[in-house]
């Protein structure tokens, strides 16, 4: 396997200051002729070196002479005597069997394309790196029936009808552009339109384009759009450079969305959305891409990356600005719970685990694998820590002289510290680290009282990662208050502490009753925190504590704690009953509540242990749920019958009221009474919203009744054909707990609606299916054969898919022998089959390292 090192990094030998593209669109075979002007970069003698992948190169003209260069593999080498020339190259591509989603391909009857990181070289001969940065001008042409619309970035120019019921659209981008944000859709699209009016009076025409039936459930993106542009302005002073901005939906998407210049396309989950089928989290999730794509516009496209080491120089900010956006728009408390939950769900396993990296790797055999948790989430923990580190207003600084220093340039991450620093007056030094050492920091909190002193000490430490044996301390902003174990009241003002060595000691005095410690409020480092504590006193936090993370967090420490024993769970039912009575007494939302009550995952709980006991964490959970459902039951029925039947708003008071409800139904079917089917069958059948019928279906899922398979044979009834609807049946079985759910996810692999070739079904029954901790981990290895023979599947029709597929099995060391075992046989299996794709190959063997 090649590897790619950021210490190879060599700048361009060739720059392409303009290339034109004359497409012709066709499913079986595009014609795509190409028109570089190239100059030589530098004082050199080096040929143009282009990339390219499934390509047919029909002709290649150096200055208008024709050249008999051949490919080699996927590089072509022209010789180009002087310092500049216009090079053309005509190729034909073959978009219906392009079934890696990479470059142009076909979904439903559209034809889009996906070019970050590496695609543009499957469209055509390229310098395919992002610091080489054009001004692209595309005339896309196409039977005007099949393709009535036609779509690039920047903004639509000339149109011609043409003989034999052909059209052409020309459109320029004014705005000097990598080719990974290149981008083209053509096919039959209705749109909803809108417009939104600039800072400074640019009227910008908004287009978010779909299938004609789906416009209806485009509003909801709309709304997150125009919101997103006023936010940007406001917050960062950043406005829209384009008259035009499109945003298309489609079926079949690697990922999530991709930010294009004026161009987005998305994966049609992140745009489509109305009560009837997206849940909260559904449209939450569609603002939340949304804000993200526009954001890119300055955090990613106007001042870009220089190589895909820096990924996180716009996958961290630009996350980290759709966290501040979403938090913003509604329950800021409950939008850091869920980033914190997900950070912990995705990155800390990442980090502890063979694919452990920093947020700036230095080496990649395929970068498709480089898109992680720890890029993107850890990243944005990274720019945080920044925010909080300078303040509001310094911060603001450093990013307006971050952009006023490298607008339309590609940049480094230190291009960024170094902007920070220059804005500010801050030392970053030690800071910069979090872009080099992996791992997840771990603070130990110890404290000492002497009378009416207290001295807390807090020690640092970063255990070794694969490639880093030893690692120096970090810079760290750590958050802390003490809170009063009489009084319940916050003693003096919160403090902003700055780790930097091995150890910090704080001193506190004049403290005139007991105090407990409030720890990494609103979680302002990425780190583990181990600190003593009782369950009395976490109880006591989660009951008190001013700082709704830290009071989260409390619950979250109190639940494991007992759920690490076979202890009776009183500790932890009195505390969650603690909590729904402040709920009932409107002295905390029912959001809130909803996220206080739910126990942490078998997975988390698997995280804290040194060896994951698949069985007896499953057993304790089960227990510890059955005795809260059963001694709570009153509050329960109390919780469900006040919050259900909230209606279809999307105010945060009728999101939490929605989430309370299904979380309080969870408990009562656990309960298992007649009364709890009954309600569940009940919401089912009368749910307003999408969220109300899947939590109820959810809430059943594990049972084995009538009402069960009667709404799950309703579920597809009602929803079939609505592929992104049909993915949540798929996973709502894929993730019960029931002893058969190994048995019905081999018979949905048979399902006539199952498709290896669209992610978004693979992850809702194969990727559900591997986070279903008890069935996933059958002790005969049985999910882990099952996972094994879908990648390899897949691999074979899409290697960035499959390539995701294998990060379960890349667990193994944190599983009993057995296990560990049963899993590395699997990922041997993976790594000897002949013709397996680069992509399974760096996962497969760096699982086994
Ligand atoms: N920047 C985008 C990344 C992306 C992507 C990466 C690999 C393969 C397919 C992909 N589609 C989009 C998405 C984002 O972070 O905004
Ligand atoms: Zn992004």
């Amino acid at each position: 396997m090649n590897e790619v090192r950021l210490s190879d990094y060599r700048p361009p030998d060739w720059l392409v200051p303009t290339v034109a593209l004359d497409v012709r669109l066709d499913v079986d075979r595009t014609l795509v002729t190409s028109r570089l002007t190239v100059t030589r970069n530098g004082d050199h003698r080096r040929p143009l070196r282009l990339d390219g992948q499934d390509l047919e190169t029909r002709r290649i003209l150096v200055d208008g002479a024709p050249v008999e260069a051949v490919p080699n593999g996927e590089e072509l080498v022209l010789a180009i005597p002087g310092d500049s020339a216009v090079v053309e190259i005509e190729v034909a591509i073959a978009p219906r069997t392009n079934t890696r989603l990479m470059g142009l391909y076909g979904s439903d009857d559209l034809l889009v394309t996906q070019c970050e990181a590496e695609g543009f070289r499957r469209i055509t001969w390229f310098p395919d790196r992002p610091d080489v940065l054009s001004l692209y001008t595309v005339r896309l042409e196409g039977d005007a029936a099949q393709f009535p619309i036609l779509l690039s970035n920047g903004d639509r120019g000339a149109a011609e009808t043409l003989d034999g019921g052909r059209h052409a659209v020309t459109w320029t981008d004014p705005w000097p552009k990598p080719s990974y944000l290149f981008a083209m859709v053509g096919g039959q699209l209705a749109a909803l339109r809108d417009e939104f009016v600039t800072m400074n009076g640019r009227r910008v025409e908004l287009a978010i384009w779909t299938a004609a039936a789906d416009v209806g459930r485009c509003s909801h993106a709309m709304a997150a759009l125009k919101a997103s542009m006023d936010w940007d302005e406001r917050i960062y002073g950043r406005e829209y450079d384009l008259d035009q901005f499109n945003i298309v939906a489609v079926s079949d998407f690697n990922a999530g969305a991709m930010e294009n210049k004026g161009l987005n396309v998305f994966n049609s989950k992140y745009i489509l959305a109305d009560s009837e089928t997206a849940t909260d989290a559904d449209f939450d999730a569609v603002a939340g891409v949304v804000a993200h794509e526009y954001f890119h516009n300055w955090t990613g496209n106007r001042v870009t990356c220089r190589d895909w080491f820096q990924l996180s120089l716009k996958e961290g900010l630009t996350v980290f600005r759709d966290q501040q956006f979403s938090a913003d728009q509604g329950s800021a408390a409950v939008r850091r719970i869920d980033d914190v939950r997900a950070l912990r769900a995705v990155q800390f396993p990442e980090d502890a685990g063979p694919h452990a990296h920093p947020i700036r790797p230095d080496h990649y055999v395929e970068i498709g694998n480089f898109y992680t948790a720890t890029v993107y989430n850890k990243g944005a923990e990274v720019i945080r820590m920044l925010h909080t580190l300078l303040g509001r207003d310094g911060f603001r600084r450093g990013t307006d002289l971050y952009f006023e220093r490298h607008d339309g340039q590609a940049v480094t991450c230190e291009d960024w510290v170094a902007a920070m620093e220059a804005a500010t007056g801050r030392n970053l030094t030690q800071f910069r680290r979090w872009y080099d050492q992996a791992g997840t920091p771990t603070v130990t909190v110890h404290m000492a009282r002497a009378g009416r002193q207290l001295t807390v000490n807090l020690a640092q430490s970063l255990a070794a990662t694969p490639g880093q044996p030893s690692k120096a301390m970090m810079h760290m902003p750590f958050r802390l208050a003490l809170i009063g174990r009489d009084s319940g009241r916050r003693i003096g003002d919160e403090r902003l502490v700055e780790l930097t060595a091995g150890e910090t000691r704080l001193v506190f005095e004049d403290l005139d009753e007991p105090v407990l410690l409030s720890l990494n409020r609103g979680f302002s480092a990425p780190v583990k925190v181990v600190a003593p504590a009782s369950r009395a006193d976490l109880a006591f936090l989660a009951g008190a504590d001013d700082d709704p993370f830290a009071r989260w967090e409390a619950m979250q420490r109190l639940s494991l704690d007992v759920l690490a024993t076979d202890d009776d769970p009183h500790e932890l039912v009195d505390a969650i009953a603690a909590t729904l009575a402040d709920g009932a007494a409107g002295r905390l939302d029912p959001a809130f509540v909803g996220e206080a009550v739910l126990l942490p995952t078998e997975a988390f709980i698997g995280d804290q242990a040194s060896v994951v006991d698949v069985e007896s964490i499953h057993r304790r959970r089960e227990a510890a749920r059955a005795a809260i459902a059963a001694v709570l039951e009153p509050q329960w029925w109390q919780a469900w019958h006040w919050h259900s039947g909230t209606g279809t708003a999307l105010n945060a008071g009728a999101k939490g009221a929605r989430r309370l409800a299904n979380v309080a139904l969870a408990y009562l079917v656990t309960a298992g009474s007649a009364e709890a089917l009954a309600a569940a069958r009940q919401q089912y059948d009368g749910a307003a919203t999408m969220t109300d019928r899947i939590g109820a279906l959810s809430a059943l899922i594990n049972t084995d009744t009538p009402e069960r398979d009667a709404c799950l044979a309703d579920f597809y009834d009602r929803f079939a054909g609505n592929g992104d609807v049909i993915d949540k049946w798929f996973t709502v079985q894929a993730l019960s707990t029931r002893a058969d759910t190994l048995e019905q996810v081999q018979v949905l692999l048979r399902h006539k609606d199952f498709t290896l070739h669209n992610p978004n079904r693979l992850r809702a029954l194969v990727g559900a299916f591997a986070a279903n901790q008890r069935r996933f981990h059958a002790a005969d290895g049985s999910g882990y054969r099952l996972l094994a023979d879908q990648l390899l599947a897949v691999d074979r029709i899409n290697p960035q898919s499959a390539a995701r597929l294998a990060v379960p099995l890349g667990r193994w060391q944190r599983f009993d022998a057995g296990r560990g075992a049963l899993m590395q046989a699997q990922l041997q299996r993976i790594a000897g089959t002949a013709g397996v794709s680069k992509d399974v190959m760096e996962m497969a063997t760096r699982a086994l390292a």
